[in-house]
């Protein structure tokens, strides 16, 4: 568009509704607060109970043995540190549907629901079925966030994704072959940065990201313990080490993204 005086005006951009006058933005904010406070607890200050249940190189995870109304919801909580990549580059990868179906081997199908705004989506996922339970499917919010420095340490800021189930009257619960499940999951990454001794421009060989995976999955309904605790042993390490392999992978040859 140009006016009078010939100056060419940029175009309208598409509305995005800014999340914060969203429904669910104060269900948001809580979670996030709460989700990343813990996150940030090592295994021995978030109370006790927590047991080793996997280990590879610098990769630990852990779980509680916990049940609700008979169905096995034990929390998970996972530490790794993985060089080369940075919390922005992790966290990006992790949020955005664009890539999910490269890393994210139990999806069957995903469907954006919603873009509240850039840094905050609604899914609708379905996963893979496990003989002899039901199907599962899942509808959450999915929310990725720079996070101030809190401690005034030096280097990049830390970075969040947080998953949270919601209800969603397109899709209501349990109507359907599936069972619905009901997580929260908080991903939160700390670059750390090795300065080159020569003064010279930080590399992929100068940084790591430590980050911490925390996890808790309501089945919903119906599912053998025994079966449910062997599912996830196998699927948490594979998902953690796949995602942080394909981060890598999608990063290498590219400029670090803090
Ligand atoms: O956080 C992860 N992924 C995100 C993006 O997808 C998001 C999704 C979380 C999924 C939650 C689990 C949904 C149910 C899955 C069913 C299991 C399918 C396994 C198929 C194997 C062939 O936050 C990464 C998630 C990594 C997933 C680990 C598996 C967790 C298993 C938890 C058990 C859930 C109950 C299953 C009921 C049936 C058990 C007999």
């Amino acid at each position: 568009e140009k006016l009078m005086n010939g100056t060419l005006v940029p175009p309208t951009p598409e509305p995005v509704s800014p999340a914060s006058s969203h429904p669910l933005w104060p269900d948001i904010e809580r979670k996030v607060a709460s989700q990343v406070s813990m996150a940030k607890l090592g295994v021995g200050e978030c109370g006790a109970g927590w047991q080793l249940f996997a280990e590879d190189g610098e990769m630990k995870m852990y779980r509680r043995e916990e049940e609700v109304d008979g169905l096995v919801v034990d929390p998970l909580k996972a530490v790794h540190v993985v060089k080369g990549i940075t919390g922005f580059e992790v966290c990006h990868h992790f949020f955005s549907p664009q890539y999910r179906y490269d890393w994210e081997t139990t999806l069957e199908h995903m469907v954006v629901v919603e873009t509240i705004s850039e840094d905050t989506i609604l899914f609708q996922q379905t996963h893979k079925r496990i003989w002899p339970a039901s199907q599962r499917d899942a509808v959450f919010w999915s929310h990725m966030r720079r996070l101030p420095d809190d401690q005034d340490r030096e280097g990049p800021d830390l970075w969040t994704v947080v998953n949270q189930s919601t209800e969603l009257p397109q899709y209501p619960a349990n109507t359907g072959k599936c069972v619905r499940v009901y997580l929260t999951v908080c991903l939160l990454c700390q670059t750390l940065v090795n300065p080159p001794k020569n003064g010279g421009p930080v590399t992929r060989d100068d940084i790591s990201c430590k980050i911490t995976y925390c996890s808790v999955v309501n089945p919903g309904g119906w599912a053998p313990a025994s079966v449910l605790r062997a599912v996830y042993k196998r699927e948490y390490p594979k998902f953690l080490k796949r995602f942080t392999a394909y981060v890598m992978s999608k990063t290498k040859d590219k400029p670090i993204r803090f």
